[in-house]
Parts: C-alpha cells; sequence; structure tokens
C-alpha cells in the first residue's frame, strides 16, 4: 500500500512530508493506522544527527496512537479494529529480561530494532523509487500507516481518546514512570525536577501522586513555571538567575539535598547538579535525559562513597503491554491529566513547525493529527 509519512531525508535537515510504500505486515507483525503521534525531543535529538543511532533516511516518531488495521500470520493477541499503542521498549514476556522483574527492557528485537529494521532484518518502508526507507525506535509514527511487532503494540480501551493517549506512549508514561517504578518515590519525598518540558512536567505529576512534599522544578526558561506550577510544583530555580553555586543553592533549598532528584534535559552538566543536590547518605538521581553522541557524565566519586545513588530510566520502567493500558485508565478515571500539557495540534504537513515551537520551547506538547 501507500501511506504519507514525515522523512527524515538526512541528518539536520527538514522533515519530507511524501508518499511512501509500506508493505504489509508479516509474520507476528501488524499494520496499524496511526490517528495521532506526539512530538518528543528525542525525534528532534535523532533528527540533528546527535544519536550514534540515527540512521537516515527513517520515518521517526515514538508516540502515537492508533487503530489495527491488519494483522500477519501467528499473531494472537490482537485483531483488526484493536485501538493500541506502539512501544519502542516492548515486551515479549518471554526474554532473560522480561522474566526478571528488576527490568523493563525487553531485548527481543532491540538489535534489529536498534538498525531501523523489522525483527525479520527487512523494512516495510520505501521510496516510490524504491528506496528502503528505516524504521526508528521499532515505532515510526510520523506515517499515516506503519507496521510493528505484535510483542510491541499495548492494546488499549476504545473509549480513549487517540489526540491525548498518544502522549502515554512516552511523555507521560516515561514521567511518571520515573517516580513510581524507578525511584519509588516515598509519601513525604523531597525531589527536584530539572527541565520542566514535556517529560519534566509528567515528572511533577507522578510525584503529586506519589505524595511528595517539596517539589522543586529548574528550568532556564521562566514562561514553564505556570505550568509546572499547576502540575505540582512548590518551588521554582532558574539557573541563570542564582547568584553563586547552583548545587549549594539547591541543598540550602531542599535542607541538605533532596531525597530524589531527576534530569529531564539530556545536558550532561545538569545530570552532575542533579546527582550532587541529592542528599548526602541517600539521595537518589535518576537520568530520563537523553545525551548526544560522545557525551559523558562525571562527578567525584566521593559523591557516591557518601551514599549518592545515581541510576537511570528508559521509558519510565515500564512495561508496556502490561502497565500501558492501566495509564491510559488511570488518565480516563481522570487521576491523571494530560491535556493541558498538549498545547500545539497539527496536521503532518505542519510536523516541521512543530518541532521549530520544541526548539524554540514555546510549546510543551506538539501532537500531529492524521
Ligand atoms: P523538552 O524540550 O520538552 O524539555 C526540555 C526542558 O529542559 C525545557 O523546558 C528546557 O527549557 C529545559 N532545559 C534545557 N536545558 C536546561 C538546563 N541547562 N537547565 C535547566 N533546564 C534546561 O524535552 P522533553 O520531550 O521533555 O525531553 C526531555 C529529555 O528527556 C530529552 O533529552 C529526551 O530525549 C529525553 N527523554 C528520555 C526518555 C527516556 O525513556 N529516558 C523518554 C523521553 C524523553
Ligand atoms: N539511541 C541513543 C539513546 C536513545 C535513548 O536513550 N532512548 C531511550 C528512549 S528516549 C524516548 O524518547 C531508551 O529507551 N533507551 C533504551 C534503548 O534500549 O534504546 C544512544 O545513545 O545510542
Ligand atoms: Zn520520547
Amino acid at each position: 500500500m501507500r501511506t504519507r509519512a514525515a522523512v527524515a531525508v538526512e541528518a539536520g535537515k527538514p522533515l519530507e512530508i511524501m508518499e511512501v510504500n509500506l508493505d504489509g505486515p508479516k509474520a507476528g507483525e501488524v499494520l496499524v493506522e496511526i490517528k495521532a503521534t506526539g512530538l518528543c525531543h528525542t525525534d528532534l535529538f535523532t533528527l540533528s544527527g546527535a544519536d550514534p543511532e540515527g540512521l537516515f533516511p527513517a520515518i521517526l516518531g515514538h508516540e502515537g496512537a492508533g487503530v489495527v488495521v491488519e494483522v500477519g500470520p501467528g499473531v494472537t493477541s490482537l485483531q483488526v479494529g484493536d485501538h493500541v499503542i506502539p512501544l519502542y521498549t516492548p515486551e515479549c514476556r518471554e526474554c532473560e529480561y522480561c522474566l526478571n522483574p528488576k527490568t523493563n527492557l525487553c531485548q527481543s528485537i532491540r538489535s534489529t530494532q536498534g538498525q531501523g529494521l523489522m525483527p525479520d532484518g527487512t523494512s516495510r518502508f520505501s521510496m516510490l523509487d524504491g528506496t528502503p526507507i528505516l524504521h526508528y525506535m521499532g515505532c515510526s509514527t510520523f506515517a499515516n500507516h506503519t507496521v510493528l511487532p505484535e510483542i510491541a503494540l499495548a492494546k488499549v480501551r476504545k473509549d480513549a481518546p487517540f489526540d491525548k493517549i498518544c502522549y502515554i506512549g512516552c511523555g507521560v508514561t516515561t514521567g511518571i514512570g520515573a517516580v513510581i517504578n524507578t525511584a519509588k518515590v516515598e509519601i513525604g519525598s523531597t525531589a527536584i525536577v530539572f527541565g520542566l518540558g514535556g517529560i519534566g512536567l509528567n515528572v511533577l505529576q507522578g510525584l503529586r501522586m506519589a505524595g511528595a512534599d517539596q517539589i522543586v522544578g529548574v528550568d532556564l526558561n521562566d514562561s514553564k513555571i505556570e505550568m509546572a506550577t499547576r502540575f505540582g510544583m512548590t518551588h521554582f530555580v532558574n539557573p541563570s538567575k542564582v547568584e553563586g553555586d547552583l548545587v549549594a543553592h539547591l541543598v540550602e533549598l531542599t535542607g541538605g539535598g533532596a531525597d530524589y532528584t531527576f534530569d529531564a534535559t539530556g545536558n550532561v552538566g545538569v545530570m552532575r547538579t542533579a546527582l550532587e543536590s541529592a542528599h548526602k547518605g541517600w539521595g537518589e538521581s535518576v537520568i530520563i535525559g537523553v545525551a548526544p553522541a560522545g557525551a559523558e557524565i562525571s562527578t567525584r566519586p566521593f559523591q557516591l562513597v557518601t551514599g549518592r545513588v545515581w541510576r537511570g530510566t528508559a521509558f519510565g520502567g515500564a512495561r508496556g503491554r502490561t502497565d500501558v493500558p492501566q495509564i491510559v485508565d488511570w488518565y480516563m478515571d481522570g487521576k491523571i491529566e494530560i491535556d493541558p500539557m498538549i498545547t500545539h495540534t497539527m496536521g503532518l504537513d505542519d510536523i516541521n513547525k512543530g518541532f521549530d515551537l520544541m526548539h524554540a520551547g514555546e510549546s510543551i506538547r506538539g501532537v500531529v493529527l492524521y
């Protein structure tokens, strides 16, 4: 079949909207009509060329929601008409990783996924002249139709609106999951969140759900204050307005350092500040942000010797087929909010404008509606 897609033809160039060929689903695969997709900073990061795994030409996008159109041979858990959210962290429920409760990082198709291919080592997308186009994070939601492995789809309730629940495909789950699954924040905790964008705001609402007492938000952009306050931030710090040492300022503000800190910027300098503003003896710092090729984190080992813990999280530690339907329920039951964070919607033709807004810090989440 043919479908419309925004193709990343080359690093650093705007996406090009075009008709592409899409082969049908092979064994264990599913054809999905994408109804809506969010724009995550990770898509922009990969498009910039900073992602060591970034390959071109590719169809980016990993925060979608849609409807099953066709299932390939052997697919048993999904049928035509099911509503689904694509999962860049699949859940096969059989691999060594899925069988270990300590991780959500299913590895059953990770190597082909990282090469932009389906598990059989081929791509379903091509240009009209036959040039192959690669998949991205196993999802490629910047196409109106896409093919995914069955294990990379969460089946969700049919009354949930696509234009909102697409955000659960990455940002919502990552932010809330970092608090609930990875840090396991306790009631009454103190916390600092660095970066109050599409991920950081969801860390805030996760902290509010977990019952944290003091929730400090840190961002260079003062325009984030209003939304962050709405999602639970109790104190705001703009590092560019702090005189003297930022770590010392945050340690003083939190009465000795925070119980939990979260980096949602992708800046390795910020990651160090986050670690060092965690409380001596027990503070834990969670890296969510994705840093460019070649970037490295550093701190004095003494920071860890004296009891701080540095950890990271992918997809908020969520097991997608199990946890994502539940997060959709939380949204439908009013336990979490999504709508105010979707500040801009657009058609596929305007997707580059959506990234311009993100780059300028003017949007929280842009969502493409097909
Ligand atoms: P975003 O652009 O919406 O938000 C980033 C925020 O960080 C902005 O508000 C910006 O003003 C702020 N910021 C930038 N530099 C800063 C600095 N030095 N100090 C303080 N604040 C600063 O991006 P997003 O979609 O929220 O994504 C955030 C990060 O999380 C990205 O690196 C993204 O790739 C990553 N991410 C990781 C996962 C995961 O599973 N680990 C999932 C999704 C996104
Ligand atoms: N490919 C990059 C790293 C990109 C990365 O860390 N991706 C996160 C999800 S970001 C979603 O917005 C992730 O889940 N990583 C785990 C994985 O297996 O990819 C690099 O540096 O090579
Ligand atoms: Zn993302």
